[in-house]
């Protein structure tokens, strides 16, 4: 226990920069007092740090204890008995040895997806990767992540890699400056730009768009929902059916090319491929023409505001802008493919302010600039097993090993998979259909959890390994497009029996022969130097201030130099096509994809198309479900947080729907209603709101999962995940990407028994993890 007055020391969490002290009793934050729009999540750290919901003690579930490990239909439901670290580690290294012995490393699952935390050494999915390379061999990773699991095996074929397209093109210096239009398909929401992987140290969105705004700048959100973009964008707001942007887009296009107004010029010089796409846009080839006329009933808009939205483009330095949220569903190829097609159409790919900036504002890494110098990153060795899996293809995986699935132009086959290992993800957070992804992990011989707090995916776990979360260790917070550094001190001591990743990685190497591969000899503090190293030797490179690690240490934060990308790849592109071509296939902007044809994939064409979503709204299920990210937190973390349980009404997570909606539903302000479809049910807190299509229900991710059974023993999330809604399908056969933002449902008022929030309650020998 920290004994006289506590300091504030720096410290950092993807969702900001902020100092913290903790007395042994209380804890104290505050943002970093540059920062000009400060994040209020790190609000929910001060209840966090010792709740009762933090894993206390290493836990092994009864019936894998008894049993030993293999499929086990009790997982998920079973209870949990304390074990000494000596004990456990020693099961753990006996279990992991057997596995590898036994079938090889091909059969541990080590994808490990997820956010963690912001430091760089701690980063547990680094960690994970790294010791299961060097002392297991490997294991069968994920490729691709859940953001933009669409979007990032698309672009190469089209434009360019993800991190061109987004991280070094449009900076929000250029929209203050010079965009005139913006058209922001699924918004440039503030709660989500506020946040960035490694950390953000000033929140300048909101400023920027008022400046924009302020200078003339017109801002278009075409979203269900109009609070996708803040006031300050003074903006107008398009509530255009969810999943049919691309429609949209054609539609806009249609217009262009019917009064000859599209780039010719541009298109000859940039485009290949743009012929064909003419063909399908005006129905030349399959006899439906793609005009505002044909989309107005499609995306629920009028045939007059497209038309009218298309002619006021032409000659405006125009800005497309297309969120991850889009391409999180089916078919989320398409409008990731055809907002560089617009843009392309009207002539702005690489002008200052103009063009394509794929998921602009969608988080805080994008619109900024690069760092000149390197920043730290744990480097994770090399993995000896080739199989992988698109990253939201876990539950097919594990239920369907040998099974045969198509990749972008790859046909591939799910491994065996007896062991999986996770540490700083929530599966039962990102994944879809959570009954079937309970089924899934049943299958396993043995699941191997290190986790802060009893998650669900840690009460699906037959270890559970209590780590401490970031305030209980240093570390370095840092991120590409991120000026500052911070050295991320330790706040306060680590929770009861708690280690950190890399400690309990150490001792597992230690008993399995590979404790020198694994730590390279280094405790953590060495590590942090040495990983500091490559920030300080660019910094010297350059003839800048180098300070020491313990200079840079003792200062708390340091600014990294940045450099001007000036619009990137597409600028220089655009400027000389010939001498700086794009790496794509033609080394232009690919309107059609002679390679994406030939995988002949029905479901992802040789050029961007309306394809009709499998699942779309019915009689039977006539909502469609919004499941986009939470405002009060980040994904799950630390939804026991005092800011997150804030946002709560009656415990429950809020769902958002339109007044007639409700009204229809003899449903009012504050009602617990039941969201439902084929796929599962949930229990949520009703607020109606006039912002937002009729035909929409939001209720975002992060609210843990409850599962409870109702009046009638039907199975429920009696707090609502709405990933007990979300359909487990892949985006198309080119990506396989995960679908999860949008689902369709009904809703009822709920006047069944309320059962109680249980999540938060962390499980014993006989109360089930549920
Ligand atoms: N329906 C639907 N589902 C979605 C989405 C959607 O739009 N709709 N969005 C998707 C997106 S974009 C994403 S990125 C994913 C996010 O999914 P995840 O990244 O899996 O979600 P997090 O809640 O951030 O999970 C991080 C976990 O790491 C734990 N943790 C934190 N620090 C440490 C540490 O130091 N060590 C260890 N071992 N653990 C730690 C936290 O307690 C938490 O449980 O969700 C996806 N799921
Ligand atoms: N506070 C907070 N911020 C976050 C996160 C978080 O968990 N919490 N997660 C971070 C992460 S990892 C990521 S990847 C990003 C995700 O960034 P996004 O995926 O862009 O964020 P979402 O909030 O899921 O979706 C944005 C909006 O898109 C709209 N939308 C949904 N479907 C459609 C559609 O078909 N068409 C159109 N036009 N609009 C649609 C919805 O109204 C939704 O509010 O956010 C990041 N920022
Ligand atoms: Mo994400």
């Amino acid at each position: 226990m920290t004994t006289g007055t506590p300091r504030f020391l720096p410290h950092s969490a993807h969702w900001g920069v902020f100092s913290a002290a903790w007395d042994g009793h209380a804890l104290a934050v505050k943002p970093d007092p540059d920062d000009p729009d400060p994040n209020p999540l790190i609000d929910n750290f001060p209840d966090a740090l010792r709740h009762r919901v933090r894993v206390a003690a290493p836990m092994v579930r009864k019936g894998w204890l008894e049993r030993g490990p293999g499929p086990d239909p009790m997982r998920g439901r079973d209870g949990y008995v304390a074990m000494p670290w000596n004990e456990v580690l020693d099961l753990l290294a006996k279990e992991l040895q057997r596995v590898r012995d036994e079938h090889g490393p091909g059969a541990v699952f080590g994808g490990s997806y997820g956010w963690s935390s912001a430091g760089r050494f701690h980063h547990a999915q680094s960690q994970v990767h790294r010791f299961l390379n060097t002392v297991l061999g490997g294991y069968v990773r994920s490729v691709n992540n859940y953001s933009a699991g669409a979007s990032g095996p698309m672009l190469p074929h089209v434009i360019g890699p993800l991190e061109e397209v987004a991280r070094r093109n449009v900076t929000w210096e250029q929209v203050v400056e010079h965009t005139d239009v913006v058209l922001a398909f699924g918004g440039m929401a503030l709660k989500n730009s506020r946040v960035a992987s490694g950390g953000i140290s000033r929140h300048i969105e909101r400023n920027a768009m008022r400046d924009a705004a302020s200078r003339g700048c017109r801002f278009v959100s075409i979203s269900p929902l109009r609070s996708d973009l803040p006031d300050e964008a003074r903006f107008e707001w398009l509530p255009a059916v969810p999943n049919t942007d691309t429609a949209l887009m054609l539609a806009l296009v249609h217009q262009l090319v019917s009064d000859g107004t599209h780039d010719r010029a541009f298109i000859a010089r940039c485009c290949d491929g743009w012929e064909r796409f003419e063909d399908y846009l005006m129905g030349r080839s399959d006899g439906v023409a793609k005009s505002c006329a044909w989309a107005a009933p499609i995306c629920g808009l009028p045939a007059q505001q497209l038309s009218e939205l298309a002619r006021s483009l032409v000659g405006k330095r125009t800005l497309v802008v297309v969120s991850h949220s889009l391409q999180r569903a089916e078919h989320g190829e398409q409008p990731v493919w055809m907002g560089a097609v617009l843009a392309a159409a009207l002539g702005q790919l690489g002008l200052p302010g103009g063009g394509y900036n794929y998921a602009l504002g969608t988080l805080a890494h994008y619109g900024k600039r690069n760092n000149a110098v390197p920043a730290a990153a744990l480097p994770q060795g090399t993995n000896g097993v080739k199989a992988f899996i698109p990253v939201a293809r876990i539950s097919d995986m594990l239920l369907n090993p040998g099974q045969p699935f198509d990749y972008n132009g790859q046909r591939c086959s799910y491994p065996h998979i007896r062991l999986a290992y996770w540490a700083g993800g929530n599966p039962f957070h990102h994944h879809q259909d959570l009954a079937r992804l309970a089924e899934a992990f049943r299958r396993l011989d043995t699941f191997v959890v290190h986790e802060i707090a009893w998650t669900a995916t840690a009460r699906h776990a037959d270890i559970v390994l209590p780590c401490t979360m970031t305030l209980e260790r240093e570390d370095i917070g840092a991120t590409p497009t991120d000026p500052m550094m911070v050295a991320m001190h330790r706040i306060a001591e680590p929770h009861a029996e708690s280690r950190d990743d890399y400690d309990i990685f150490c001792d597992l190497a230690g008993r399995l022969g590979g404790l020198e591969a694994f730590s390279e000899g280094r405790t953590t503090r060495e590590w942090l130097a040495h990983l500091y190293e490559r920030t300080r030797a660019g910094l010297e490179a350059m003839d800048l201030e180098a300070p020491t690690f313990e200079a840079f240490w003792q200062r708390g934060k340091l600014v990294l130099p940045q450099r001007d990308d000036d619009g990137g790849i597409l600028r220089a592109f655009r400027n000389d096509p010939v001498c700086a071509p794009l790496p794509t296939p033609s080394g232009k902007v690919q309107v059609s994809s002679p390679t994406v044809e030939a995988f002949g994939y029905a479901d992802c064409p040789g050029h961007p198309a309306w394809l009709q979503p499998r699942f779309a709204p019915t009689a039977e299920h006539p909502l469609w479900l919004v499941a986009n990210q939470p405002h009060a937190k980040l994904h799950s973390q630390l939804d026991f947080g005092a800011h997150s349980q804030a946002s709560k009404r009656r415990g429950r997570e809020v769902c958002t729907l339109h007044p007639s909606a409700a009204a229809a539903r003899g449903i009012r302000q504050g009602d617990i209603v039941r969201l439902f479809n084929e796929v599962g049910a949930c229990l949520a807190s009703a607020h109606l709101c006039a912002d937002m299509r009729e035909d929409v229900v939001q209720l975002p991710t992060g609210a843990w999962y409850d599962p409870a059974l109702d009046d009638q023993g039907r199975p429920m999330c009696a707090h609502g995940n709405p990933n007990v809604l979300t359909r487990d399908i892949g985006t198309s056969s080119l990506a396989q990407g995960c679908a999860g933002q949008l689902s369709t449902v009904q809703l009822e008022r709920y006047d069944g028994t309320l059962p109680p929030i249980r999540a938060f309650e962390p499980p014993g020998r006989d109360m089930p993890g549920r």
